[in-house]
């Protein structure tokens, strides 16, 4: 069965893989799932053909047949419960793996995000500069948290998993400010996640999106 997601037409980072497309396209390399890219504009998400497949009118989706699905978590859950790769056959290892998936989503996502809109969204505000600092601690303090419980491990349990794909990819969001750099063994299991070939190709399909050259320009 043919899978589809959607992805931005124009990624606001113009392919630093940054869009949630990319952890999707990241699960099915690993599992080795061939996947189609429909690719949409911002006005698009917001119509009705869209919203019909996503009723908070983003990206990415999932479509397979007749299966309909939307939220990266769901989505990638749903790739490494089919598919060798992404989960342990151990039904205690795989329940952990999931419980990290949900740590990346519910608890390090909202500050990295909250960041993320107080930059480029709340800066001019008036009260913009007073508020970041206090955001950027936030992330600060979830961020020893993790450092410390992944110590001097390669991945957050065992070996690597969904979980490690969710928690890699929600901590990409981080580069471009630096925090990431201040917690080093952080900053090392993102580049390992980076260097796995599957992370690769993944992000040289958003890349080769963001790049292509307009028809005729
Ligand atoms: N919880 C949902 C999920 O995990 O699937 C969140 C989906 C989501 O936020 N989608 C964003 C979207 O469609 C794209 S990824 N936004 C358009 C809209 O809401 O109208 C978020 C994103 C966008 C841009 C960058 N960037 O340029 O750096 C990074 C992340």
């Amino acid at each position: 069965m043919t899978i589809t997601i959607t992805a931005f037409e124009h990624s606001p980072d113009g392919g630093k893989g940054l869009a949630r497309d990319t952890r999707v396209r990241w699960a099915l390399e690993e599992a080795g799932q061939p996947y189609d890219v429909r690719l949409v504009s911002f006005r698009a998400m917001k119509e009705p053909a869209h919203l019909a497949i996503h009723p908070f009118g983003q990206i990415p989706t999932y479509e397979e047949g007749g299966l309909v699905l939307f939220e990266t978590g769901s989505i990638v859950l749903h790739i490494a419960e089919r598919h060798a790769g992404l989960l342990s056959e151990d039904a205690d290892a795989r329940a952990r793996a999931i419980t990290w998936m949900f740590a990346a989503v519910n608890s390090v996502e909202p500050p990295i995000l909250e960041f993320a809109n107080a930059k480029l969204l709340e800066s001019d505000k008036p009260w913009g500069k007073e508020r970041l600092p206090l955001v950027a601690q936030r992330v600060r303090d979830r961020l020893k948290q993790l450092s410390a419980r992944l110590g001097d491990a390669d991945w957050l349990d065992g070996g690597f998993s969904a979980g490690d794909l969710m928690m890699v990819s929600v901590l990409l969001r981080l580069r471009p400010s630096g925090i990431l750099d201040e917690f080093s063994n952080l900053a090392a299991y993102v580049a390992r996640g980076e260097a796995r070939p599957a992370y690769k190709r993944a992000f040289a399909a958003q890349l080769a999106v963001n790049t292509k050259k307009p028809a005729g320009g």
